[in-house]
């Protein structure tokens, strides 16, 4: 992999973590960034040691948003040209999990890239918004969409046109966040969890991801077929034989991801 400009990126056991890292702009995503990201999340994919995902960014800021300063001068014809969101649909082409930790601002992009993720956690004085409208644009990275099939029409409008942060309790009680965790321990309780996940069986964390997925994203007789397919193709793994002997022989199952 190449030399990381603006992230951080080691494994624990088979947890792989990824920390975003321009402090000096509380972790504004500029296009380098956000290609780091995604280009580590493909690198993870292919690492057969590395089973979860967690990103972080530091205590300040999970991170405020697009680099403002990157995007001040581009134009209908640079964006189109651009391209960028390319790289973030490549986001949910990543079949294993991705956890995400977050302290601080999460906004705009930074919110966009939290809303990517499957499982959130949140510090008790993160800060969650979609700022863009006071800079007389919009979420461009999935945003509108994304926190509409979390929240609901009339809740995301109120929050996507006010533009207001949203703090973590409310972040929890519209359901678009898992846990508040006390600022301290927020790493490690994410971590924890991360651990706790990197054991369950491999192959049947891929495919709940992808049929939950596609719950989300299509009508529910779509989603009933791929959960059956999904379900029947476990039945051709060694897992699922070990699994359920393990069960009837009164054991802990050894999974191996086959
Ligand atoms: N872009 C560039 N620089 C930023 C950004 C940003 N989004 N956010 C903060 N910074 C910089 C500041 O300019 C400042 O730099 P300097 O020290 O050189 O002046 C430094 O970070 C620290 O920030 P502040 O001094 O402003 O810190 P405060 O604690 O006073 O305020 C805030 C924190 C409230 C978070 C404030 O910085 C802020 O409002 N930031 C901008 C938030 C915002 O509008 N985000 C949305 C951006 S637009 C967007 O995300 C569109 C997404 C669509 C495409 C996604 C592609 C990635």
């Amino acid at each position: 992999m190449n030399k990381l400009e603006t992230i951080k990126f080691w494994t624990e056991d088979r947890v792989a973590i990824i920390q975003l890292h321009r402090p000096e702009v509380l972790n504004a995503l500029n296009r380098k960034m956000v290609d780091e990201i995604v280009e580590t999340l493909e690198y993870i994919e292919q690492d057969e040691e590395v089973l979860v995902t967690v990103i972080t960014g530091n205590e300040r800021a999970f991170a405020a948003g697009a680099d403002i300063d990157e995007m001040a001068e581009d134009t209908v014809v640079s964006m189109e040209l651009l391209n960028q969101f390319a790289v973030w649909d490549r986001i949910a082409l990543i079949k294993k999990p991705i956890i995400c930790a977050v302290n601080g601002f999460a906004l705009g992009g930074g919110f966009e890239l939290v809303l990517n993720c499957d499982v959130i956690f949140a510090s008790e004085t993160a800060q969650f918004g979609f700022p863009e409208i006071n800079l007389g644009v919009m979420p461009g990275a999935g945003g509108t969409q994304r926190l509409t099939k979390v929240m609901g029409k009339a809740k995301a409008l109120e929050w996507l046109w006010l533009g207001e942060p949203m703090s973590a309790e409310e972040a929890y009680r519209y359901g678009v966040i898992n846990r508040i965790v006390a600022n301290e321990v927020l790493f490690e309780e994410t971590m924890k969890f991360a651990h706790r996940l990197s054991k369950q069986a491999p192959l049947s964390i891929r495919l709940i991801k992808e049929a939950v997925n596609k719950a989300v994203d299509s009508p529910l007789v779509d989603g009933l077929q791929l959960e059956r397919k999904n379900f029947y193709l476990l039945f051709g793994s060694e897992d699922q034989k070990e699994g359920m002997k393990a069960f009837i022989e009164k054991r802990k199952p050894d999974f191996q991801g086959k």
